[in-house]
């Protein structure tokens, strides 16, 4: 194991550096963890391109990385839960426990919730990361760390599946083939939708779609909603069951609404500019639920399950592998959208 802690911290705007920091020492409850894996996420690129995501704002060095799994190294009093040797994924964000939403069970909903590498909060893109014992699972033997560390996209299909309400049989429309899409197609099979569509811009993200079990693609060739909505009715020769809108992109979102059956729901899960201009009228009148997603709540453990049982396979999301003294190669290369998900290896 390492004696230094090399950490990958951006400073400003542009401004990542990698820098031995001390080793953290586990408090009561907590554990220190021997970082394995971290992906990267879109939103870590997008805080070193811009210094910020809406009023998060990068006002002092923050450590990187959310997506990630460790092995237990050292353990903090009380702790009964994990032993020193265990391989965990670490779910990123921790409530506070007391407030009302914390007590309803919504604990995404926090105020004050700490989620790793969201200003102010440090991420764990780092030999050396503690992080409080309940909120690491434990990985079986037969799951990998690069495993652990994707099962923290993957509850983002599993929390956007449910409130979607995905179950035997559904007919789900999937926008948007990025990471999150294809982590919710992932989850929309596993939940037993009958057919799943998924759509994008480009063609090497269909293609992956395509891989990865999507039973349709549609290109989307025009920002009219209403074009492109018969065109994703015509390939699944009636209209979805469910939306999932994984872009962020405000024509994705009306073609989402416009899309989906009378009745049925649009979970949106991408985040675009603040006030989009949507069909609501017809969302309205046709009875189609507009529902949102905020990370998700619960939903390590069955991610965990998904994988171990073999109901998903994460490991084809993975296109691009560095180590973490190559983390500016695996910036760039995810900021220029080579791949789907760039994981960085964090032991020495
Ligand atoms: P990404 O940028 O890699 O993927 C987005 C995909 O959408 C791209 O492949 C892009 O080509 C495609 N796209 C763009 N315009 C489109 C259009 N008009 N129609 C169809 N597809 C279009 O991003 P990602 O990492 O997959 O994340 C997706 C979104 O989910 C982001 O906005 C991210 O911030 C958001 N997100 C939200 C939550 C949440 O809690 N709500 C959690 C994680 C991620
Ligand atoms: O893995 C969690 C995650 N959440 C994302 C994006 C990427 N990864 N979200 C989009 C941005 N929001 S936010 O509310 N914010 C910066 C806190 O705009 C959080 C959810
Ligand atoms: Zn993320």
């Amino acid at each position: 194991m390492a004696d230094t802690n090399l950490t990958a911290i951006l400073y400003a705007k542009g401004d990542i550096r990698l820098e031995d920091t001390s080793i953290p020492e586990p408090g009561p409850g907590q554990v220190q963890l021997c970082m394995q894996h971290v992906g990267i996420c879109g939103s870590d690129v997008h805080y070193w391109q811009h210094g910020n995501i809406g009023d998060f704002v990068v006002k002092a060095p923050m450590i990187l990385g959310h997506e990630a799994a460790g092995i237990v190294s050292k353990i903090g009093d009380g702790v009964t839960s994990l032993k020193i040797g265990d391989r965990v994924a670490i779910e990123p964000g921790v409530p506070c426990r007391r407030c009302m939403d914390c007590k309803r069970g919504r604990y995404n909903l926090c105020p004050d919730m700490a989620f790793c590498a969201t200003p102010p909060i440090h991420g764990n893109l780092a030999r050396y990361y503690v992080h409080d014992a309940d909120f690491c699972y434990k990985l079986p033997d037969h799951v990998s760390t690069e495993e652990g560390a994707l099962l923290e996209p993957l509850s983002v299909g599993v929390h956007a599946c449910k409130r979607a309400g995905v179950t035997l049989g559904t007919k789900v429309l999937i926008c948007g083939a990025g990471p999150i899409g294809l982590v919710n197609l992932l989850t929309a099979k596993a939940c037993g939708a009958s057919v799943v569509c998924v759509t994008d811009l480009d063609e090497k993200r269909l293609a992956m779609a395509k891989e990865m079990g999507a039973d349709h693609v549609v290109k989307i060739t025009s920002k009219d909603p209403k074009e492109m909505a018969d065109k994703i009715v015509e390939t699944f020769g009636e209209r979805p069951d469910v939306t999932i809108e994984c872009s962020g992109a405000p024509p994705s979102t009306r073609t989402a609404i416009l899309s989906t059956r009378s009745g049925g729901c649009v979970v949106l899960v991408g985040m675009g500019p603040s006030s989009v201009e949507l069909p609501v009228m017809d969302a309205a009148v046709r009875e189609v639920d507009i529902r949102g997603i905020f990370r998700y709540v619960n939903c390590y453990p069955t991610a965990l399950n998904m994988v171990a049982s073999g109901s998903v396979n994460v490991k084809p999301l993975i296109t691009h592998r560095f180590k973490l003294e190559q983390t500016m190669d695996a910036f760039e290369t995810t900021l220029r959208g080579d791949g789907i998900k760039v994981m960085i290896e964090c032991k020495k």
